[in-house]
Order: C-alpha cells, then structure tokens, then sequence
C-alpha cells in the first residue's frame, strides 16, 4: 500500500492537539471512575470519550484502515496488513485520575507490519512528540537529535512498578548498574524522557497500544527495542519489552536471569 507518511505524521499530531485540549478542559468536568481487571486498573468516562472520538477521526480520514485500541472502540485485528493504527487514548490513566499529571495519549500507525508514524502528547505540558524513520523526529514543530548512546552506569532506568517490586528476571541488578530508578507510571511519558535523553531505559508488560507509538519513534531515534526473551516484537500481543539505548538494552540483556 502507498502511504503518504507526512501527511499521516500531519493528521496525528493535528487529532492529538484537540485531544490535548479536550482533556485539559475535561480534567475539571466531572470524572467517573471505574476498575478494569484489579482496583488498580482503571478506566474513566474520558478514556472511553477520548478513544471513540480518536478511533472515529481515523475512520473518517483512513476508512481502510483497522484500529487497535484500548478501551472497546476498535476492531478485531487478526494481522498487520495494510494501514494498523494502535490508540491508547490516555496513557497513565492513574496519574491522570490521582495527580492530574504525568499522562499521555498515544497513536502509532504501521503500514503491513512497519512501524511508520508515532504520536504521543505529554497533555499537561502539551508537547507532541511524533515523527518516524522516514520523516525525522520532532516534538511540537521543532526537530530533535536522536539521545546518545549511553551506557547503564551513566543514566537512569525506568522499570515498571510491578516488575521492580517483584524483582521479576532480577532486574534489580540492572538497576543496581545504572544511575538509578524512576516509577512514572505512564509508558507515554517515559517515551518522551528517553527520546530526549532524560532516561536510557524502560522495561515494562507493555500492552500493543502501550508500545506502539513509543516504538515508532524509538527506533527512528536509533534505540533498541526488543522483548524480553529476544523474540522478534509482536504488535498484536502483549509482551516484556526493553526500550534503551543500544549499550543499555545489550547490558541489561546481559544481566536479566531466567528469561
Ligand atoms: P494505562 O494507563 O493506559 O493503562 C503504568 O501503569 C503504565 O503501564 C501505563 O502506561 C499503563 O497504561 C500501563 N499499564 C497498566 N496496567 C497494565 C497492564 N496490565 N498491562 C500492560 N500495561 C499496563
Ligand atoms: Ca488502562
Ligand atoms: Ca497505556
Ligand atoms: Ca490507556
């Protein structure tokens, strides 16, 4: 399939600028919370607004085009063929609710399996990130450099909170070789930290509409992204992934146990 990679780059961070807005303003409407799977996975009524309103902006603009996301709204997507939007309409849905800060929304967009495009805005600070390998990297209208490659003893690491606590593949020994670690609960916003080299890893369960956005731009940003046992990335499963800079992710694939 032809795909026009700036003019999706273009559509994105122009959806992604009225969901800012909207969200922003809705923060002060008010909010019903829900449980998802645990009392810790929540969902509000703005998560579920946010993510109809996106999924219907992408099927007015790329009718072709199927829709992986996170709350319900979008289709059954049983390969990657085509144009693939994945959308986590917000991203750190407890920070959203507990410290009204700290959260993000995400779109990513794959054409026949490649990553392509990737979106994600900081709300609060109303920064996009966005961009991809063909079209070069940005946050709002101004492009970036990709991070340096940093080694492990020289920055610090993300690593999800259930994954730290539980010392899951011993990945406190990773920590132990890095600068030190940071919890900010919102792959989104941990997305931006690495791409500007504010963090040199994350390691996280990460859901498709978690990973997809923050993958695109990563690699563009010449990073490693890889699950946890080496397996080749699948967007249409959840997984263990490490995103880092390349010295990171080796070493820490190095220092991981039992995987
Ligand atoms: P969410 O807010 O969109 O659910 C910290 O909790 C980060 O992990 C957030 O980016 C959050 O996304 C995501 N997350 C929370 N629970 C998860 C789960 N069970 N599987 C995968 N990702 C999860
Ligand atoms: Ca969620
Ligand atoms: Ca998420
Ligand atoms: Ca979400």
């Amino acid at each position: 399939m032809n795909v026009d990679s700036k003019k999706i780059d273009a559509f994105l961070v122009e959806l992604l600028t009225k969901v800012g807005a909207n969200l922003r303003e809705d923060s002060i409407k008010k909010m019903s919370v829900g449980t998802k799977k645990n009392r810790n996975d929540l969902v509000t009524n703005f998560d579920k607004k946010t993510e109809q309103f996106v999924n219907s902006e992408i099927k007015k603009a790329y009718p072709e085009a199927t829709i992986v996301s996170e709350e319900g709204y979008g289709d059954l997507v049983k390969d990657m063929s085509g144009l693939v939007f994945f959308v986590d309409p917000i991203d750190g849905t407890m920070n959203f609710v507990k410290r009204g800060g700290d959260f993000a929304s995400m779109i990513g967009a794959y054409i026949d399996g490649e990553p392509l495009i990737g979106a994600i805005i900081d709300v609060m600070d109303n920064e996009i990130y966005h961009g991809g390998k063909e079209i070069g990297l940005f946050i709002n209208q101004t492009p970036i450099d990709s991070p340096k490659d940093l080694p492990l003893i020289e920055g610090l690491v993300d690593i999800s909170a259930p994954m730290a606590l539980a010392n899951k593949f011993d990945v406190q020994e990773v920590v132990k070789k890095s600068s030190g670690l940071r919890v900010y609960g919102s792959a989104g916003i941990i997305f931006g930290h690495l791409l500007t080299g504010k963090e040199v890893m994350y390691m996280s369960y990460l859901a498709p509409w978690d990973l997809a956005a923050g993958r695109v731009l990563c690699e563009a940003a010449g990073m490693s992204v890889v699950s946890i046992d080496d397996s080749p990335i699948n967007m249409l499963e959840s997984q263990v992934v490490i995103v880092g800079t390349q010295k990171v992710a080796s070493e820490a694939l190095k220092t991981l146990k039992a995987r």
